[in-house]
């Protein structure tokens, strides 16, 4: 039987410095998701895109310096954990498109409602500052940290993800940490690969590793994918691109063993931005990607 899969737009750049990142539902969609999906033999149904109130509408400098629309990333991420855990709850799985990556903060939150979760985290970066660590005050920069309740995010209900745990959670890719979020990601008991990892021991190996890790004593596995974790020459179209990346195999070729771990129970696809493209191949890409993490097979 297919699989049902709801798509869930959630247009938002509150937690990013570029604008144009509110624009990635409708450039995936017109990426051909939804064609990409029935060859994944899913089912996708499109709930359309939540409603999130425009920067235009909202004080441009509104947060704190070093949290920058704090408020509207509360405000978007407590809508989207509604919707996730509501799909996760009709039996359907959630395929989350931002919009920045502050967005992980509600499907980790919603995803973590009735179930113990791990998560696999594809990103250059670490997303583990913290107000007091962040040297931008930009919150995309931030979710993973928020979802563990770490530093200033300790104890603040609508961020933090209730039955997630550090040992749970992998990021695979880095290439870009800032200083005092490394220190935190080795104060943690998160598990994290780098680039280098990858080189030495290959894509499938590191990804097996990162599976592991996140599917040991859980029911599931959030999977968030930045497609900034790529290299910028197959995915130029992202706000915050760091040279070195996965290629157009590698990443395939974890989405793939992400649909054999059989583990996923919600997905997101984060950080496309449509201004900065190039012909819409990141969303493109990102189509193809969600396509391999659903099953999609060459033969
Ligand atoms: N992303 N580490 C930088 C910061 O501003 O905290 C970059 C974060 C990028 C976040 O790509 O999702
Ligand atoms: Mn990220
Ligand atoms: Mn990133
Ligand atoms: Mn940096």
């Amino acid at each position: 039987m297919a699989k049902s899969v709801r798509i869930i737009g959630t247009p938002t750049d509150y937690g990013a410095n570029r604008r144009g990142v509110d624009m990635g539902p409708s450039a995936i969609r017109y990426g051909g998701l939804t064609k990409q999906l029935e060859a994944a033999d899913v089912s996708p149904s499109d709930a359309g895109d939540l409603t999130v109130p425009h920067l235009a509408t909202r004080d441009a400098d509104a947060g704190a310096a070093n949290a920058k629309h704090i408020n509207e990333v509360e405000e978007v991420t407590t809508t989207l954990a509604d919707a996730v855990s509501d799909a996760i709850s009709d039996g359907v799985t959630p395929l989350v498109l931002g919009g920045d990556h502050s967005i992980a903060i509600g499907s980790m939150v919603g995803s973590a409602r009735d179930a113990d979760i791990g998560v696999v985290w594809f990103d250059a970066h670490g997303d583990f500052n913290t107000p007091e660590t962040s040297p931008s005050g930009n919150v995309h920069g931030m979710p993973l940290a928020a979802a563990l309740g770490i530093g200033d995010f300790e104890g603040v209900k609508w961020a933090n993800a209730p039955r997630l745990k550090e040992e749970n959670v992998a990021i695979v890719g880095l290439r870009d940490v800032d200083e005092n979020e490394t220190a935190a990601i080795h104060d943690s008991d998160v598990t994290a690969y780098t680039m280098s990892d990858i080189d030495e021991r290959g894509i499938t190996d590191v990804t097996l590793d990162a599976l592991d890790v996140a599917t040991s004593g859980t029911d599931g596995v959030h999977v968030s994918l930045d497609l900034d974790w790529l290299d910028p020459r197959e995915a130029p179209g992202v706000g915050t691109p760091v040279r070195g990346g996965a290629t157009y195999r590698e990443a395939h070729t974890a989405m793939e063993l992400v649909a054999e771990s059989g583990a996923m129970r919600s997905l997101e696809l984060v950080e496309v931005n449509p201004i900065l493209d190039e012909h819409n191949e990141t969303a493109t890409l990102a189509t193809e990607l969600a396509a391999s993490a659903f099953g999609k097979r060459i033969l």
